[in-house]
């Protein structure tokens, strides 16, 4: 196969490893917008989110997905992996993504959707600005090209946006020639309130701490276009009473600074001055019940 051909090539990638490594941070990286949420928390991807990368040699819509964990203690931990693995169904080529500073046992659960997967893979190193000598580069490459067969080996900062051109490149090697589906001004398959929600869901797990983050979800009750601002309403859910308290904060304190964040973000996500208002509720259990993960949007 060749890429001097001019036939354009187009196609899905999955963006697939265990939670932290930088699959959003890359997604980010590559489309050029803030569309899947970013923290240094595990498992703050719940959703697959398309980022569409449209250019002259193609398109390429990118999927990110939650990262494959080992914890199975509720359902909504259950549906993130599931997410995850049932993605390859509908991709052409895997990028398994490594954090090249920092391997766990989780990494084997992406490198065995790998495996079994029928199409190319590309094995991505990421977060090489951390590493003081690119020696381990070399092990851990054959350590990984040994247990599975890559297509192609590429290493990447996706917080510097290193290594970027090396891994389109592999990409649009690897992608089937046709048009992209997409028009060339969609970004994603994701709309405005659901990027919103996001980004309120964002603020929230970078201002809470231990197991808060994990039992909140985020439904935008209202969205208006109006001539000079969008108005929307959120309402945060909580798992359990006691959290609600803490969402709130001191005086309020917390909630505000969510809130004052999340604008700002939402603001220039949309291109327009956003007004914010937030309220919070508990829905005991959430986190562990079909029904109420069905009713707040996780896919099944
Ligand atoms: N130093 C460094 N940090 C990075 C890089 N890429 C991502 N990070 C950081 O790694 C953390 C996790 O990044 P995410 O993009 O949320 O990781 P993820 O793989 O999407 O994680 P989940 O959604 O939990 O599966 C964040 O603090 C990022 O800023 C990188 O290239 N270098
Ligand atoms: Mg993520």
């Amino acid at each position: 196969m060749s890429t001097e051909t001019n036939q354009p090539r187009s196609g899905h990638v999955a963006l697939l490893g265990r939670p932290n490594v930088g699959k959003s941070t890359l997604l980010n990286a590559l489309v050029g917008e803030h569309l899947a949420i970013v923290t240094h928390k595990p498992q703050t991807t719940r959703h697959r989110i398309l980022g569409v990368l449209t250019e002259s040699r193609g398109q390429v819509a990118f999927v990110d997905t939650p990262g494959l964990h080992r914890r199975r203690d509720h359902a909504l931990n259950r549906r993130l992996n599931r997410i995850a693995a049932d993605t390859r169904g509908g991709v052409d080529v895997i990028v398994l993504v490594i954090d090249a500073s920092r391997q766990t046992d989780e990494d084997s659960l992406a490198l065995d959707q790998v495996v079994s997967f029928d199409g190319p893979a590309i094995l991505a190193f990421n977060k090489i600005d951390l590493l003081k000598d690119r020696a381990s580069l070399l092990t851990l490459t054959e350590q990984f090209t040994s247990k599975a067969s890559f297509e192609a080996v590429v290493f990447l900062s996706a917080e510097k946006g290193r290594g970027l051109d090396d891994l389109l490149e592999e990409v649009f090697r690897l992608l089937p020639e046709g048009e992209g589906q997409y028009p060339e001004d969609q970004f994603t398959d994701r709309s405005e309130r659901f990027l919103v929600a996001e980004l309120v869901r964002e603020q929230l797990m970078l201002q809470l701490h231990q197991e808060i983050p994990y039992g909140l979800t985020v439904l935008i009750e209202r969205f208006e276009r109006q001539p000079r601002r969008i108005e929307i309403q959120a309402l945060i859910v909580v798992a359990e009473e006691r959290h609600k308290g803490m969402v709130i904060g001191r005086q309020g304190q917390v909630l505000k600074r969510v809130g004052s964040r999340a604008r700002h973000a939402a603001a220039e996500l949309l291109g327009m001055p956003v007004h914010l208002e937030l309220h919070v509720k508990t829905r005991k259990g959430w986190v562990d019940d079909e029904g109420s993960l069905d009713e707040l949007g996780y896919a099944r």
